[in-house]
């Protein structure tokens, strides 16, 4: 149990005072809809309070572009000043009790004070995120030309080593998974030997594969272009899927949203990878034009409510080890990071509701039918449906916040971090 929450008990208690009259009375209305098309309200506030979405240690961190960061007062300064951040939004939304690390960025002296200090918060660990596309202080090779499928088997040893390495420190933190995402690719024609490098990356991956402790997953995260401008090896999810069939079954592809080219039907390559036993898990975010990482619903909410029909479609069939990771990676480069990652959780609660809404029966039916219209006509139903009675009294039930942004707002929080948050960081994430 938590006993440091960052915002005081009896303010929240204030701040669900003053909205609760009103949120029973949505509520109730709301129920008597749902209940019209079959479907019982509390059932739905249980299956929300069931979702769990991860928050990147680097999210809590203000963003940048290629062109310039502009930090906040107050923004985190350590690993431990980010779990802090990362506790308002679990305290306030109730949706991210775990917290996904990336090494080195939140390397420590001592790992099990951070799980101490995490616990304390009421936060627990998620999947463990490697770095090998940047170069770190005293590192014996450099990863300019790649890393797991450099052409040198010294720079992928020291690769796979480093990954060894974020097992360790997981195993400690109580992570239970790896998550892998390298830049290695080309800007060149020519530069690269498509074959041989993923070769390279299968050779490497399965050293790391063969360490994996028991009840530990690897997900393999592709992702279309950038660093690499040119090629990218692990760059679209049939080129993850095959090399996770190669390594084996604790191998998983793991799908960010805006990693695939535009106009890619992001929801079928789920399905596909569904279908095939290997959806690992997600990274959300929202995109107009490449891997934006803008918050998630952003800019199309219809995009991830059609993610979340195939999750809920695959649960209801109940689909042999279906049991996907869900995290947020976004960018935050104007907004409070915490505000934007309150609002992204809470996308990810809505989509998934309104998936609970399919009346997938009918929808089956309209599919056998040869029914187009009608088959969209019940997606655009539960899909326009305002869920958020559901959200709200999930987090009220749960010890949260009705209103997590307004709370947010009205704690002041910010402003006392940016009096306490004065030193400059130590270490720069670099930008995400
Ligand atoms: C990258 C990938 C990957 C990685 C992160 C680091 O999305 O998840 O860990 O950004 O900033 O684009
Ligand atoms: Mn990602
Ligand atoms: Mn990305």
């Amino acid at each position: 149990m938590a006993d440091r929450l960052p915002i005081s008990a009896e303010f929240l208690a204030e701040q669900n005072a003053a909205l609760e009259a009103h949120l029973r009375a949505d509520f109730e209305h709301l129920g008597a809809q749902l209940e019209r098309r079959g479907a019982a309200i509390d059932r739905l506030v249980d299956r929300v309070r069931g979702l769990r979405v991860a928050i990147p240690t680097w999210g809590v961190g203000t963003g940048g572009t290629r062109f310039a960061r502009f930090p906040i007062p107050g923004e985190p300064r350590s690993i431990f000043e980010k779990l802090e951040d990362c506790a308002v939004v679990q305290q306030l939304g109730r949706a991210t009790p775990t917290v996904s690390p990336h090494l080195p960025w939140d390397r420590v002296d001592d790992v099990d004070a951070l799980r101490r200090h995490a616990a304390a918060l009421g936060l627990g660990f998620d999947a463990v995120n490697s770095n090998t596309f940047q170069d770190q202080q005293g590192q014996g090779h450099s990863y300019k030309y790649g890393s797991l499928t450099h052409v040198d088997p010294a720079v992928r040893a020291q690769a796979v080593a480093h990954n060894l390495d974020c097992i360790a420190v997981g195993e400690r933190l109580g992570s239970k998974a790896l998550t892998v995402w390298i830049a290695d690719g080309s800007n060149f024609p020519g530069q690269q030997h498509f074959a041989r490098a993923l070769d390279r990356y299968v050779d490497a991956m399965r050293e790391i594969y063969a360490k994996l402790p028991d009840g530990w997953r690897l997900f393999l995260e592709h992702k279309l272009y950038e660093p690499a401008l040119y090629s990218t090896v692990v760059a679209d999810w049939g080129t993850s899927y095959v090399c996770a069939e190669r390594l084996g079954p604790r191998a998983q592809c793991l799908v960010d949203l805006g990693h695939h080219a535009p106009t890619v039907n992001v929801e079928q390559i789920v399905a596909r990878l569904i279908q095939f036993g290997k959806l690992g898990g997600f990274h959300f975010n929202d995109s107009k034009y490449g891997d934006d990482d803008l918050d998630t619903g952003a800019v199309d909410p219809f995009r991830i409510f059609l993610v979340f029909n195939e999750l809920v479609d695959a649960e209801a069939r109940e689909v042999d080890g279906f049991d996907p990771a869900y995290m947020l990676d976004q960018s935050h480069n104007v907004t409070d990071p915490i505000e934007s990652l309150i609002e992204s959780a809470a996308a990810v609660q809505r989509a998934f509701v309104q998936a609970l809404l399919v009346d997938r029966d009918a929808l089956g039916a309209a599919q056998e039918a040869n029914d187009p219209l009608g088959a969209a006509q019940l997606l655009r139903e539960a899909a326009r449906t305002d869920v958020e009675p559901v959200l709200r009294m999930s987090r009220l039930g749960a010890g949260g916040a009705i209103d997590p942004l307004a709370a947010y707002r009205a704690s002041g929080y910010r402003a006392r971090t940016a009096e306490t948050r004065t030193a400059e960081p130590t270490g720069r994430p670099g930008i995400v």
